[in-house]
């Protein structure tokens, strides 16, 4: 069974976010998900408008998520990877060669992002709807 991993915030989960669930599943047979608790998006610099567990709620609500675990730490990745002996590791190519590091332990693969949908532009436009 090949196992993926992939980490973020998911925050107002839009069609972007679907695409790189897709494709990651399409990498093997069960996919990881590691969240962004909220705590660790404040270090991040990211608020976000659902909580850790609406969004845990969500994430395990899609057909490519087989295990939701939390992210607590830039530094969790390669314990992740052993302690679930992950076969390979993906993110959007937003992150294109920061986790080059964890090449020693599994397989490191970049997607591209889906252009011009992001939950910040959601928030801008619907901001400046309301505010008409
Ligand atoms: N993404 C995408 N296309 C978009 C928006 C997001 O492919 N239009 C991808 C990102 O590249 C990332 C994933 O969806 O792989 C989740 O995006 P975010 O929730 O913004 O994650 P981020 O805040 O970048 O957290 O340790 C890594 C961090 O937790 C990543």
């Amino acid at each position: 069974m090949r196992k993926i991993i992939t980490y973020g915030t998911f925050d107002m989960l839009h069609y972007g976010h679907i695409n790189l669930l897709r494709r990651a599943k399409s990498l093997g047979d069960y996919l990881i998900v590691a969240l962004s608790t909220d705590e660790f998006n404040r270090t991040k610099g990211k608020e976000c408008y659902f909580s850790y567990e609406q969004r845990r709620l969500l994430l395990e609500a899609i057909r490519y998520v087989d295990l939701v675990i939390p992210e607590t730490s830039w530094d969790q990745k390669i314990s992740d990877v052993q302690e679930f002996r992950v076969d390979t590791f993906c993110m959007g190519d937003d992150w294109k060669g920061k986790f080059d590091f964890l090449e020693p332990y599994c397989e490191v693969v970049y997607f591209g992002r889906t252009p011009e949908i992001s939950t910040t532009r959601i928030k801008d436009e619907l901001g400046q709807t309301l505010a008409k």
